[in-house]
């Protein structure tokens, strides 16, 4: 698994409309608000043209590509950290995610209800980021409380992580959401357990009319820019529309095409996705399969073979490097080694984007 994302947004943003476009699902969409009750969750494979080109030195090889998850998520209005609309029912799911898509309605649609009657991307930014931050204010006063509690006790550390949580609470009361905030060393693991909404990374989906050249999407990219993070564009319709009729990905790539798209969403947004969460992927041609594997960037070899089979991590020996580009040029695994180009690599070896690895293990 690559990793999985939820898709926030106030209701007919066209979450599901993406969903389908993404994972070419069937999820119901309708032109009503609150359609999404309970969440749809689809995987799809990570489109990466380096795998496509290590498989055919493998022809009779199974070719295996990472996955991607998508969580589409009941839409969430104002007060619904108060438990309006589908209420709290979102938050339990949101928690679950490694990342956080914030799809933002950009069409315009007579037919289709907006719950705040315009088309307004920055504010219906600020209606979703609040409802995020009040949820965390609440999840976050709960445990100052107890730490509160912790400093009437025994422990010496029990002040210090109490003031440090109280700075954290402050912030989020003042409109700072946790993932753009340092976070003192006292209190990292519990954050880590309490998993805030505010804290996940996230990115920015602006949802296009079928013709793709809305204007409103230059407010989507300039509230990803002051918050440091990417947004992606996608005709969400037209996409899940192509999604469904095409039969293959090449009949796919020639719909795009006729609408002037060089890529799908679901490349763009893996793409952004791997940046915004710094991970690099690897490849494998052991047995019958030609495979991509995820991990995050830093890892090292044995950790990385641990991925594969749980052994390997203890009975790495050394792993085997090979330049994907090289490997090709040569034409196969025997020449590489011949032409010294096949590098070996210790317990410290950290796994790079690209990298082609055969694993030696005891
Ligand atoms: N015109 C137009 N309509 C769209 C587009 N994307 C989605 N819609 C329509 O907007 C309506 C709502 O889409 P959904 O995908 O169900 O929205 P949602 O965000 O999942 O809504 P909830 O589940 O209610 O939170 C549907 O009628 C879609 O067909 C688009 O790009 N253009
Ligand atoms: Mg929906």
């Amino acid at each position: 698994m690559g990793f999985t994302c939820g898709l926030v947004g106030l209701p007919n943003a066209g979450k599901s409309t993406i969903f389908n476009a993404l994972a070419n699902a069937g999820a119901r969409v309708e032109s009503y608000p609150f359609c999404t009750i309970e969440a749809n969750i689809g995987t799809v494979s990570v489109p990466d043209q380096r795998l496509d080109r290590l498989a055919t030195l493998f022809p009779e090889k199974e070719k295996i590509p990472t996955h991607l998850e998508f969580i589409d998520i009941a839409g969430l209005v104002e007060h619904a950290s108060d438990g309006e609309g589908m209420g709290n029912q979102f938050l339990a799911e949101i928690r679950a995610v490694d990342a956080v898509l914030h799809v933002v309605r950009c069409f315009e649609d007579p037919n289709v209800a907006h719950v705040t009657g315009t088309v307004d991307p920055a504010r219906d930014i600020g209606i979703v980021e609040t409802e995020l931050l009040l949820k965390d204010h609440e999840t976050l006063g709960r445990v100052a409380k107890r730490l509160h509690q912790e400093v009437k006790g025994t422990d010496r550390k029990a002040p210090a992580r109490a003031e440090a949580w109280d700075h954290l609470l402050d912030a989020v009361a003042a409109g700072q959401p946790i993932r753009s905030l340092p976070v003192d060393h006292a209190i990292e693991d519990l954050l880590r357990e309490t998993s805030p909404l505010t804290a996940k990374p996230s990115l920015f989906v602006a949802n296009l009319g079928d013709a793709g050249d809305n204007a409103s999407a230059e407010a989507v990219v300039r509230a990803a820019e002051e918050r440091g993070t990417e947004a992606i564009a996608i005709r969400g319709r037209l996409e899940a529309e192509i999604a469904e009729v095409a039969g293959s990905p090449e009949e796919r790539a020639n719909y795009l095409h006729e609408y002037g798209l060089e890529r799908t969403g679901l490349d763009a947004l893996a793409r952004a996705g791997y940046r915004l969460l710094d991970l690099v992927t690897f490849f494998t041609f052991e047995g019958p399969e030609v495979r991509a594997w995820t991990v995050p960037r830093g890892t090292t070899a044995p950790d990385a073979g641990g991925k594969i089979h749980s052994d390997f991590a203890e009975r790495f020996v050394v792993a085997e490097v090979m330049n994907l580009e090289d490997l090709l040029e040569v034409g196969s695994e025997k020449g590489l080694r011949d032409a010294g180009k096949l590098h070996r690599s210790g317990h410290d070896y950290v796994v790079a984007d690209g990298d082609v690895i055969r694993f030696v293990c005891a």
